[in-house]
């Protein structure tokens, strides 16, 4: 099939997905233009993958830079000149109604998937959500969790199919032996990965670390990634006198080099719709602590393969990780447990079938 991606690019885990679902489209022998205004990390430019550009331009006039049209004419152009059978958004805002924009001819299936906050903050918008949805009503809608699904039937009114995001276990998979390289002897290593948004609350696993340390656990804490509060994790770190124990790291196309370094993973967000990088630890023998929001209980199999806490119970946080820390055979068990269940139940092969056949219906 001739399929065009429309997706972001950077560090947000909707083009992570866009990124590899195109690389696998392409493996299998489909041909895939994939459109974006920056390349996604993950789509690295040796990829077999055909990348355009989407080029936003600015003038004085105009309040921004107009990046819905842009972006509905470069599906328009490319829909002509690849003669593309099947276009498939990722994150609905605004590229579901870019698509409708681009008026595309009636044979070219269009399919949307949400991500998260498409669905449960710019959806709910009022500047946005009546266009989104009507976008959204005349294709068809995928949702990475049953979680978001729900959402999106209240925000929007659409039945989504529930496809779920999938992960490579044999690029994702356990590297204890590079531990040392960013832990000393003795302490434990707890990775965040994220790109720093007010709604991952990085502050608040800072606080949840120097909770830890207090209990007398040696260990450090790993940041991979950045983005708006980064600083401000930082500064956390300073004011509560950890930020010695605290490393920051910067984004990098290989995080299965730190993630599976890693004890345990945490994440605190205050919404997550899938959480892509809980799936990643997972595959790679990392358990997860996190706030049980959203679609993270789907992933996350609670007391097997991590543990979930209330939003916002930070002690609660530090004293479950706490606690798996101090009994090795369990956390080796909840590691086979966590590797075994990210291998089959997001599954690449399976997960890209599903997308096909909703291509193909
Ligand atoms: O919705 C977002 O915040 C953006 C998006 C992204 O591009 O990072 O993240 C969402 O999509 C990911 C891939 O499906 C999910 O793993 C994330 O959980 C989800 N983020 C949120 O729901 C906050």
């Amino acid at each position: 099939m001739r399929i065009g991606l429309l997706a972001f690019g950077g560090l947000g885990g909707s083009g992570t997905v866009a990124a590899e679902l195109g690389l696998r489209l392409t493996q299998a022998g489909h041909e895939v233009v994939f459109l974006s205004r920056e390349r996604p990390l993950r789509l690295e430019h040796t990829a077999p993958v055909r990348f355009e550009r989407i080029d936003a331009p600015t003038y004085p006039v105009l309040p921004g830079p107009l990046y819905s049209l842009a972006a509905a004419s470069a599906l328009r152009r490319a829909a002509r000149e690849h003669r593309l059978e099947v276009v498939h958004t990722h994150y609905a805002v605004p590229h579901a109604a870019g698509a409708s924009l681009a008026r595309l001819e009636a044979e070219v299936r269009v399919v949307h998937t949400l991500h998260g906050t498409d669905v449960n903050l710019l959806g709910l918008d009022p500047a946005l959500r009546e266009v989104t949805a009507l976008a959204l009503a005349q294709a068809r809608v995928t949702a990475v969790s049953a979680s978001l699904a729900r959402q999106a039937g209240v925000a929007f009114g659409v039945e989504a199919e529930v496809v779920p995001n999938f992960v490579d276990a044999a690029r994702f998979r356990p590297h204890p032996e590079l531990k040392p390289r960013y832990v000393e002897a003795g302490e434990a290593m707890i990775v965040h990965a994220s790109n720093f948004r007010p709604i991952k609350r990085t502050p608040d696993l800072v606080r949840a670390f120097a909770h830890l340390l207090g209990m007398g656990v040696r260990a450090r804490l790993v940041f991979l990634g950045d983005g708006p509060e980064r600083p401000l994790a930082a500064r956390t770190a300073r004011e509560l006198g950890v930020r010695d124990r605290v490393r920051f790291l910067p984004p990098t196309p290989r995080p299965e080099l730190i993630i599976g370094a890693a004890d345990l993973l945490w994440l605190h967000s205050q919404e997550e719709s899938f959480g892509l990088a809980a799936l990643e630890a997972l595959a790679s023998g990392v358990p997860v602590v996190a706030a049980r929001v959203g679609g993270l209980s789907e992933v996350v199999r609670h007391g097997e393969t991590g543990w979930l806490v209330e939003l916002g119970d930070v002690h609660g946080q530090a004293e479950a990780s706490a606690a798996l820390l101090a009994e090795p055979d369990r956390l080796e068990a909840m590691r086979r447990q966590a590797r075994a269940d990210a291998r089959a139940r997001f599954d690449p092969d399976a997960v890209v079938a599903r997308y096909l056949e909703v291509y193909q219906s």
